[in-house]
């Protein structure tokens, strides 16, 4: 027994004693049981016991669902503007599928706007597409025998009208963010408490969906990039928990420092900088949140947004920054509300936040929703939207839709009865 082994070659006289006493038992076996099974299997990595069940269990049931669509091509659809987090654990369900013969096409149809995903998709070589949002209609879906999400549910994409046109089954949902509607797909992995979707996937390694190696290029690169998406969703791991901490000391063996490191060192563009210094200048601060309309900004500079609401929260006394302004797609001559919440207040759910704000559209979507700490929102221009020649009309425009967000929130903000109703 692996166990008595231990102890004569421990050589331990007591050591010794010990297991003499528990193999000479009858009922040793139950003894030894519990022990074994908490004795922890070093070459998967630690995984929490609950988080490892509840894994396992996952782990099996994809494994089933890739099995029935063997030799199928999937669209795995990210978000317009994906992340970091989105990214990596993309790349994993490639390399994934690539067991079962299944090809994998990841695409988004947005942009790379952070300085930092951009240096990520081009250090590692991550395979995504970007289809561009006026290509989109000549694009042939049919293709596809299925589609997966991850680290979103299908409601911050273009790719869904599309998908559901085309009645594209969906293989697969993975996030964290919390349910954003029903959903009819073959495999669901939601789980809304867990910080990053990267920590997912990388449980799903640990328990051996896919064997990492540390020989192989492409392992050591998706290592890295799934390195920088639990950090970047976690807040470079400060609000990370067991269970990110447990995966981040599990991709260590793998992922490769100085490649993370360059991919950190990407600098912001100087429209970033000008964003940041708009919404500096422009906060207004009430009740410890910091609220900031920062104008209009090109398409490419929209993730200058949600960095603006990571510095806004930063200062002292302040829990929670919200950021905003009119994103324009030149492209589309198409003009959008865009705005990102920052919180580190634990009682406030920036999914409940966002909701409560802003409401529903005509449809019943809600204009945004959010996971922990963070969250985001996105308003249609309408009829308003587009570009006009008079400057005076552009401010006009601006001033409206300012005073309609500030209105919206401040309704939370500076509650009558003096509590925020969504904590
Ligand atoms: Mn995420």
């Amino acid at each position: 027994m692996h166990l008595n082994s231990l102890t004569v070659q421990d050589g331990s006289s007591a050591l010794m004693m010990d297991s003499a006493e528990v193999s000479s038992d009858p009922a040793s076996a139950d003894l030894l049981e519990p022990r074994e099974r908490a004795m922890p299997n070093f070459s998967r990595g630690l995984l929490p016991p609950q988080a490892g069940q509840l894994t396992e269990q996952k782990v099996e049931a994809l494994r089933r669902v890739l099995e029935r669509h063997r030799g199928d091509r999937h669209l795995v659809a990210l978000q317009d503007f994906p992340d970091p987090d989105a990214l990596s654990c993309a790349w994993v369900y490639k390399l994934v599928a690539q067991q079962y013969e299944i090809r994998t096409d990841i695409v988004y149809a947005g942009a790379l706007s952070h300085q930092e995903n951009i240096a990520l998709v081009r250090l590692t070589g991550l395979p995504a597409q970007r289809w561009m949002p006026p290509t989109l209609r000549e694009r042939d879906l049919s293709v596809y025998q299925g589609c997966v999400f991850i680290d979103n549910q299908g409601t911050t994409t273009q790719l869904t009208p599309l998908i559901q046109q085309l009645n594209i089954p969906i293989i697969a949902v993975i996030d964290h963010h919390t349910a954003q509607g029903e959903m009819k797909a073959e495999f669901v992995d939601l789980r809304p408490h867990t910080r990053a979707t990267s920590t997912i996937f990388t449980q799903y390694l640990q328990v051996g969906l896919l064997q990492l190696d540390s020989g192989n290029t492409e392992h050591v690169k998706c290592a890295t990039a799934l390195m920088h998406g639990l950090r970047s969703d976690t807040n470079r791991l400060m609000q990370a928990q067991e269970e990110d901490f447990l995966a981040a000391a599990y991709l260590s063996r793998f992922y490769d420092a100085q490649l993370l490191n360059s991919v950190l060192q990407a600098s912001r563009s100087k429209r970033v900088m000008d964003v940041i210094e708009r919404s500096l200048r422009n906060r207004v601060l009430q009740n410890n949140f910091s609220i900031a309309g920062v104008g209009y900004l090109r398409y490419d500079d929209r993730d200058a947004i949600p960095q603006a609401a990571d510095f806004l929260v930063t200062e002292e006394n302040v829990h929670t920054a919200v950021v905003y302004g009119i994103v324009h797609d030149e492209d589309e001559d198409l003009e959008v509300v865009i705005g990102s919440l920052r919180t580190s207040k634990i009682t406030l759910d920036p999914d409940e936040f966002i909701k409560e704000a802003f409401g529903q559209d005509s449809q019943g979507r809600f204009f945004g929703g959010g996971r922990s700490m963070a969250g985001g929102f996105e308003i249609p221009m309408g009829f308003l939207s587009g570009f006009n020649e008079s400057p005076e009309y552009t401010r006009m425009k601006w001033e409206v839709f300012d005073a309609q967000v500030k209105q919206k929130l401040f309704r939370l903000v500076n509650p009558e009865n003096g509590v925020i109703s969504t904590i």
